[in-house]
Order: C-alpha cells, then sequence, then structure tokens
C-alpha cells in the first residue's frame, strides 16, 4: 500500500484541505498520514474563525516520526497559516526524502485569501522550487510569478507562468482554473524538458470553497499511484467536474464530493 503525507490545515467546518484530502486518499486505497499546520473552527472564507496556529509542533512532531521509523512515499503539502511554516516543512521534505507534491494555497479569483501576506508568498515561493509538482490556480500563479492576474488565460499569459514556475527541483507545473474561452475551464501544464499540455472542459455554473484542495488530493493519489501528470491532472479535473454537478447550491460549508467518491474509487 503506498503511504502518502500531507501537509495542510484542519479546517472543523467547511469542506477544504484535510477534511477533504484524508477520505479522497482513503478511498483511493492509500494510507493517508497527516501533519495539521493549524487548527480552524473554519476556513478563512468565513468570518473571524478561531485558530490555532501548529508552527512550533511541526519540528517535534517530525522528530518523533523519525524516532518511530515513519517513512512516506510521497508528500502533498497545502495551505500554511504562517509563513515560517515554509521552512519546517522544508526539513520534513529534507527528514522524509520523497517526491514533494505542493498547492500552493495563497487566494483564487485574481485575490489573496484573509490573512495571507507578502511574506507567505515569498515562503511559498522557495517552497515551490524544491517541489517536484506544483499545482496553483492562475491566481497563485500570478502571484508567485509577480504577474498581473488576468482573467482570461491566454496560452502566451499561461505559458510565461508556467516557465517561470518551473524552477530548481520543479518538474511538473499544473495552473488550474485557467479561461481558454469564456464557458470553458481547464489546466494547463508543463514537463520540464518535454513540452506543454492542456485540458478543458465546460464551465460549470456553480464554483465552491475546496475543490482546489480536491483537486491536489486526486491528482497526489493518481500521481503516486503510477499515473503520468496528465492522466492525473485528468482524473483530477474529471472529479471537480462530477463533484461541482452534484452539488446543489455553491456555499462555504462546501461542494458535494462525498457522492463522488465511489466513482473515483472505481476509476482505479
Ligand atoms: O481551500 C483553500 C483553503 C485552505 N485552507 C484554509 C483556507 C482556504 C481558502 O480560503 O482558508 C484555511
Amino acid at each position: 500500500m503506498k503511504r502518502i503525507l500531507v501537509i495542510q490545515d484542519l479546517s472543523c467546518v467547511g469542506s477544504c484541505s484535510l477534511t477533504v484530502a484524508l477520505p479522497i486518499l482513503s478511498a483511493m486505497g492509500i494510507r493517508c498520514s497527516v501533519l495539521p499546520t493549524a487548527v480552524l473552527s473554519t476556513h478563512t472564507a468565513f468570518p473571524d474563525p478561531h485558530t490555532r496556529d501548529l508552527t512550533e509542533d511541526i519540528g517535534p512532531v517530525c522528530d518523533h516520526w523519525q524516532s518511530v521509523g515513519a517513512s512516506f512515499d510521497a508528500i502533498l503539502v497545502g495551505y500554511l497559516s504562517d509563513p515560517r511554516q515554509a521552512e519546517a516543512v522544508l526539513d520534513v521534505m529534507l527528514a522524509f526524502d520523497c517526491p514533494v507534491i505542493l498547492d500552493p494555497v495563497l487566494g483564487d479569483r485574481g485575490k489573496l485569501y484573509t490573512g495571507i501576506t507578502p511574506e507567505h508568498i515569498a515562503a511559498m515561493a522557495d517552497l515551490a522550487a524544491m517541489a517536484q509538482v506544483v499545482l496553483p490556480n492562475v491566481t497563485e500563479a500570478a502571484f508567485l510569478t509577480d504577474v498581473p492576474y488576468q482573467e482570461q488565460t491566454d496560452g502566451q499569459y499561461l505559458r510565461m507562468m508556467l516557465e517561470k514556475l518551473c524552477r530548481m527541483k520543479t518538474r511538473t507545473v499544473i495552473i488550474t482554473g485557467t479561461s481558454p474561452s469564456q464557458d470553458q475551464t481547464g489546466f494547463a501544464g508543463i514537463l520540464k524538458g518535454e513540452g506543454l499540455f492542456s485540458y478543458r472542459a465546460d464551465r460549470r455554473t456553480i464554483s465552491s470553497h475546496g475543490t482546489g484542495d480536491m483537486f491536489s488530493a486526486v491528482f497526489a493519489g493518481a500521481y503516486l499511484l503510477g499515473k503520468d501528470p496528465v492522466e492525473a491532472g485528468e482524473l483530477a479535473a474529471g472529479f471537480v467536474e462530477r463533484v461541482l454537478d452534484a452539488t446543489e447550491e455553491a456555499s462555504p460549508f462546501g461542494a458535494n464530493f462525498e457522492s463522488q467518491l465511489p466513482w473515483l474509487w472505481q476509476q482505479l
């Protein structure tokens, strides 16, 4: 059985981060261990969540795991509640020495999420250069590369950001939530030394919080199970499309991903 470590927040209400990654990766038959970066009463799209930052706990947790011989086949990193966590996460990456997939959670629709600072962006950019796979949405790609955000994403704009993000250890970048036309969405990717690829599908009428986290969890699981990045991206996009189709109305409480877990299991 493949084993993955997921490092991101535990938002207790509002399906995102660990509350979607755990069930998705379990449904894919992967053993999922977690390292919460913070515990929040809700994600930050709700007003004033109660938050317990766990920056100081990352090192001791990692030390304990090493003392008991824990090991992982891959690490998926998402939301960090404090930019100082990037350094602690780098230590975890070095300690467990396995492929890292980073979803650099910073913002969406051209805006940063509440509480995300310029220091966060710089720390996430440093981490991105050390990950094998980076999965930003268009907003995150723009902030990470210091390029103005564009709602309509033409090939030249995406290519420029993909190439800028392909630094140091990064072999694959996929920018999600592209807008190849007004009624389509999809992703654009680069495989270092091999070239570009893209995917498009009909834009759904609703959008929902947490779908980026669902994409990264499905992608990470499929990648770990041996699919290539293009296949893993297509499976992740197909899952998110089905989740949105199954969701009656957009709500910060989250999209109906639970109903699509049996479909996901059947694809593997
Ligand atoms: O889904 C991205 C995300 C993850 N974690 C927290 C968030 C958000 C987006 O708002 O607030 C805590």
